[in-house]
C-alpha cells in the first residue's frame, strides 16, 4: 500500500524508511521469520508481490525470482533461452513454483539489496533444505545479470550436486548465452575444481536442452521444479546451522 496526503503529524520529523521492503532480508531484518507471500517494492517505489524464503537457511533471507517445473515448461524460452540481463517475464507479480519468472526491473530492484544467488530443486516439495541438489554463489564472484559466455570456471559459495559437493571458493563451470542457454551447469568433464560427471549429458539448475537427469532432484520426478532466488544474511558472520553447508573460511 502507498499512502500519499496530507503529513500534518509528520511534518516535523525526520525522513521516514520507505513503507515497504525492496527486499525478503529487508522483513527478516524486521523480525519476521514466517515463509510466504510478502508485498514488495520496486525501484519506482511501486508495489508487487513476491514470496520470501525466511527459514529455511538460518540468518538469511531469500526473494524468488524464478521457479518452474523442469520437464515441463524446460522448453519455454524463459527458463531455457532468456539470460538473467533479459526482461522475459511470466506471471510476474503473481509467484508460484510451477510457471514463474519476474521482471527484470523488479530482480534488479532484488539484485540491489542481495549479496548472494541461489538455485534450489523442488524446495515445494520439502520441509527442510538439505543442501541437495543446491547452488549458492555470490554476486562479486559472478555477476549473473552482466557475464555471458561459453563454459568458464566461477568461484562458487557452495554446490551440490547428487550429494558431491565442495564450498567456498571452489570453482565450477556456467553457461549462459542469450538465444541459446539461460545461466547453468552442466554434467561435462570441465577444467574447473568442482564437476559431476554423468553420461549421458544432462543439465543442472537451467537451461535442460541437454538433457534432464532422473536422479538430479530439480527434475527427478514429473512434476519438480527448479527455482533461483537472490539473497543476503542478516550479519556478515554466517550462521552455522549443519554440517552439510560448509561455512565460508
Ligand atoms: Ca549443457
Amino acid at each position: 500500500m502507498v499512502f500519499r496526503g496530507k503529513r500534518r503529524r509528520d511534518q516535523s520529523s525526520r525522513r521516514q524508511q520507505p513503507l515497504l521492503p525492496k527486499s525478503c532480508l529487508d522483513y527478516l531484518q524486521r523480525g519476521l521469520t514466517q515463509n510466504g507471500f510478502y508485498v514488495l517494492v520496486d525501484d519506482q517505489s511501486h508495489p508487487y508481490m513476491t514470496y520470501c524464503d525466511l527459514s529455511s537457511e538460518l540468518g538469511s533471507a531469500w526473494t524468488l525470482v524464478m521457479s518452474w517445473q523442469t520437464a515441463k515448461f524446460r522448453d519455454l524460452p524463459h527458463f531455457k533461452t532468456k539470460v538473467f540481463a533479459e526482461d522475459a517475464p511470466i506471471n510476474a507479480g503473481s509467484p508460484n513454483w510451477f510457471v514463474y519468472r519476474e521482471t527484470l526491473a523488479r530482480m534488479k530492484s532484488i539484485r540491489s539489496q542481495s549479496t548472494h544467488w541461489r538455485a534450489t530443486c523442488d524446495i515445494n516439495s520439502r520441509e527442510v533444505i538439505d543442501y541437495e541438489d543446491y547452488l549458492r554463489g555470490r554476486f562479486v564472484d559472478l555477476d549473473i545479470f552482466e557475464w555471458q559466455g561459453g563454459q568458464t570456471c566461477f568461484p562458487i559459495d557452495y554446490v551440490n550436486i547428487r550429494g558431491k559437493a565442495a564450498g567456498t571458493g571452489t570453482t565450477l563451470a556456467f553457461w549462459q548465452n542469450p538465444g541459446s542457454y539461460i545461466l547453468h551447469t552442466d554434467s561435462q568433464n570441465t577444467t574447473c575444481e568442482f564437476f559431476y560427471k554423468a553420461d549421458p549429458l544432462v543439465d543442472f539448475f537451467g537451461y535442460y536442452g541437454d538433457g534432464i537427469s532422473s536422479e538430479f532432484r530439480c527434475s527427478a520426478t514429473p512434476d519438480a521444479t527448479t527455482q533461483w532466488w537472490f539473497g543476503g544474511y542478516l550479519s556478515k558472520e554466517r550462521f552455522v546451522q549443519n554440517n552439510s553447508q560448509p561455512v565460508g573460511a
